[in-house]
């Protein structure tokens, strides 16, 4: 993002050789009452959205969305920060993987040696797979969980 207010594009194709990293201007997003203040832009690979924090001349802080397409380059205006707080950094989380639901022992799989692994606590009190046993989310490991897995395996 330039202070002109343009988008720009780097080339990454030789990452790190000084002199060979080529900036390409992709658009005017309209705007030109960008302060001097540093901005921040973050990616969300999830949704494929650019975001843009900026402060304007007016030394307030706002969140963009930027359209980066090459001939429709855009930006809309989400928020303005609240509180004439700035926002100088921003990131997103990915989401953590959640693993497969009925996968007891976390081998990646839902076979019958989960449902054993449950087994093994309701009839021997084994707590080894404690934190992935209740299968249904229902807060208690009961033999409804052990049916989950059973739909699981059976397709439905
Ligand atoms: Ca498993
Ligand atoms: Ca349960």
């Amino acid at each position: 993002m330039g202070q002109d207010g343009w988008l720009y594009a780097i080339s990454t194709q030789n990452p790190g050789e000084i002199g060979e990293i080529e900036v390409f201007p992709m658009g005017d997003l309209g705007i030109d009452n960008i302060s001097t203040n540093p901005s921040t832009m973050t990616y969300d690979k999830t949704t494929g959205k650019f975001y843009w924090a900026v402060v304007l001349n007016d030394q307030k802080s706002y969140l963009y969305e930027i359209n980066p397409t090459l001939g429709s380059v855009a930006a809309t205006q989400l928020m303005q920060v609240p509180d004439n707080s700035w926002l100088v950094n921003m990131t997103v989380v990915e989401p953590q993987s959640q693993g497969v639901t009925g996968d007891v022992n976390l081998d990646g799989d839902v076979t019958t040696i989960d449902i054993t692994c449950i087994y093994n606590y309701l009839l021997n009190g084994d707590e080894t797979y404690l934190e992935t046993s209740d299968v249904d989310g229902d807060g208690n490991i009961t033999t409804t969980d052990i049916t989950v897995i059973y739909n699981i395996l059976l397709g439905q």
